[in-house]
């Protein structure tokens, strides 16, 4: 899991090139293909940490079976269950800590990251969910992450979906935006608690589209500074 994954990624963490970047919101951008020619790379990585933890339907606090199948990997990786929603460092199906997450993703986490206005992201979680058909991920904030200064970064992969993208409040007005394989949405500064979500995947797959689609999001959870200073983690 440690070693070399992609070939060509860049040395630097500049960005790499892409489709037409573009602004969604304050601090937020969609990078279409960013990933590029990493997507099979990052499919057969998804395989590997899946055999050492499972996708799961894990359930909400309130006792509701989430429709989308998710795991982690990294040094933290997000749980929900009925003591609520938070991160762990171990998985809670193997008692063990999560697979770690592969340098070279890392990477090319940082590297969008970078190209959105983010140089000094160092994600601490990747949390991995897989779509099936039918399946959809409601409008929600990202907020179980202590340190609410460094941006989330997507990377979509699989089937295509519909993003929602909403705004501060619930009921702000959503835009829908088209993720297709290979491309990254990184959202932070005044977008980050921004509300946002996954519409239904059609039951029918169209002739040659891949039936699962693969979302990882690379998070910061505790705040950098605290622990370079040995602070509370
Ligand atoms: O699947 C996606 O693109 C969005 C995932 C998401 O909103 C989340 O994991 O919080």
């Amino acid at each position: 899991m440690q070693g070399q994954l992609f070939d060509n990624l860049p040395e630097q963490l500049s960005p790499m090139p892409a489709g037409a970047a573009h602004p969604i919101g304050p601090g937020a951008m969609h990078l279409p293909g960013f990933i590029g020619t990493h997507a099979a790379a990052i499919l057969a990585t998804i395989q590997a940490i899946s055999r050492q933890a499972p996708f799961r339907h894990m359930m909400t606090p309130g006792s509701h079976a989430m429709s989308v199948s998710m795991t982690n990997c990294g040094l933290l990786g997000w749980i929900t269950d009925a003591q609520g929603y938070r991160y762990s460092r171990t998985d809670p199906a193997t008692h063990m800590p999560w697979p770690p997450l592969p340098a070279d993703l890392e990477t090319l986490a940082r590297a969008a990251a970078a190209a959105a206005g983010y140089p000094d992201f160092r994600p601490e979680a990747c949390l991995i969910n897989c779509y099936a058909p039918g399946s959809r991920m409601g409008l929600h904030q990202d907020r179980d992450e202590a340190d609410l200064s460094a941006p989330i970064v997507s990377f979509s992969l699989g089937r295509s979906a519909t993003f929602l993208w909403g705004g501060a409040r619930r009921n702000d007005p959503v835009a829908r935006i088209i993720l297709q394989q290979g491309d990254a949405i990184v959202w932070g500064g005044p977008s980050r608690l921004y509300f946002h979500g996954i519409a239904p995947l059609a039951r029918r797959c169209a002739p040659q589209e891949p039936e699962l689609r693969y979302n990882l999001t690379f998070r910061r959870v505790t705040h950098l500074a605290l622990r370079d200073e040995g602070g509370t983690r």
